[in-house]
């Protein structure tokens, strides 16, 4: 999804790994993570999946400051046998599914700047451990997370990486769940993102479509803007089962003689929650 990487800092291990030098970020640092804190706390409840709001509250994360990550995995590893490791930034992909295979979360350290709260173009701290970490907790999501990190590091020898990461982009990234009294989010790009929680479950722009998996694996994406399609799934034990009882092989077979998806349609057999007007992503193009 990230086509690059700069080489491995010298100060990284082989793993791509580094401290995270908690004692080195400025009361602006911690600031910016505040406001944040408080704005996705505010705006989240009744839109998030439950199991996210759970987990922030099992892992303290409203704790104020930018959570360090050694304290965070030590309440992590006893709930679900997650890690969270420090990385500088974007790692490589073999690198990042080898963490995740292992049960490790790499997060970059770097939080943005106090006047770009709402659009980063690379992932901060911010996104990464309230974004991606609370779901970590939920045992069965955590499962998902290893297994999507066992199927990365399958994906490379079939040369189907790219398959793949569109199931983490529509799933981990941009997710909707069916929650028992509407849509919820549970994506860790919609989640600590403010406008994108409003836009990803009230925008009457984007299409709302069912999950499943061949099609998912067939859609381009966007990484410049606002999704024109989100993908809802039924729980998050549809995402494991549907990942430990697929062979990767013969599907990426199959998905290499099917033509990709472009990313509006709405194809015949989808099932659709709701059809986008796609007049957002019309006035931006124009
Ligand atoms: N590195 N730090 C970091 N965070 C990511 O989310 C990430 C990455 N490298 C590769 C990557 N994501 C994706 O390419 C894969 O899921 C497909
Ligand atoms: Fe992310």
């Amino acid at each position: 999804m990230y086509q690059d990487y700069p080489e491995r800092p010298a100060e990284a291990a082989a793993d791509w790994t580094v401290p995270q030098n908690w004692a080195h970020y400025s009361a602006t640092d911690h600031r910016v993570w505040d406001t944040l804190f408080a704005q996705q706390a505010k705006l989240l409840p009744g839109r998030v999946a439950p199991e996210f709001l759970d987990g922030l509250d099992v892992l303290r994360l409203s704790k104020p400051g930018i959570p360090d990550f050694d304290e965070l995995s030590e309440v992590l590893t006893k709930r679900t046998g997650w890690q969270v490791v420090a990385v500088p930034g974007l790692v490589p992909e073999d690198v990042f599914f080898e963490h995740l295979a292992n049960r490790r979360f790499p997060a970059g350290i770097f939080i943005r700047k106090p006047d770009e709260l709402d659009y980063i173009s690379a992932p901060d701290v911010f996104h990464d451990v309230f974004g991606h970490v609370p779901l970590l907790a939920h045992p069965v999501f955590a499962d998902y997370m290893q297994a999507y990190g066992q199927g990365g590091l399958r994906s490379l020898e079939f040369g189907a990486i790219h398959k793949l990461a569109r199931l983490y982009w529509y799933t981990v990234e941009f997710g909707l769940v069916q929650g028992a009294d509407g849509l919820k989010l549970y994506g860790a790009g919609i989640v600590s993102s403010r406008s994108e929680s409003i836009f990803a479950l009230d925008d009457p722009s984007p299409n709302r479509l069912g999950f499943d998996l061949t099609r998912v694996m067939r859609t381009k994406y966007r990484i410049d803007d606002y999704q024109q399609n989100y993908f809802v799934i039924n729980s998050f034990a549809q995402l494991l089962d549907v990942t430990l009882n697929t062979d990767f092989g013969p599907l990426y077979d199959e998905l290499a003689r099917l033509d990709d998806i472009e990313i509006a349609t709405v194809l015949p057999d989808d099932r659709v929650y709701t059809r986008g007007t796609q007049a957002y992503a019309r006035s931006r193009a124009a």
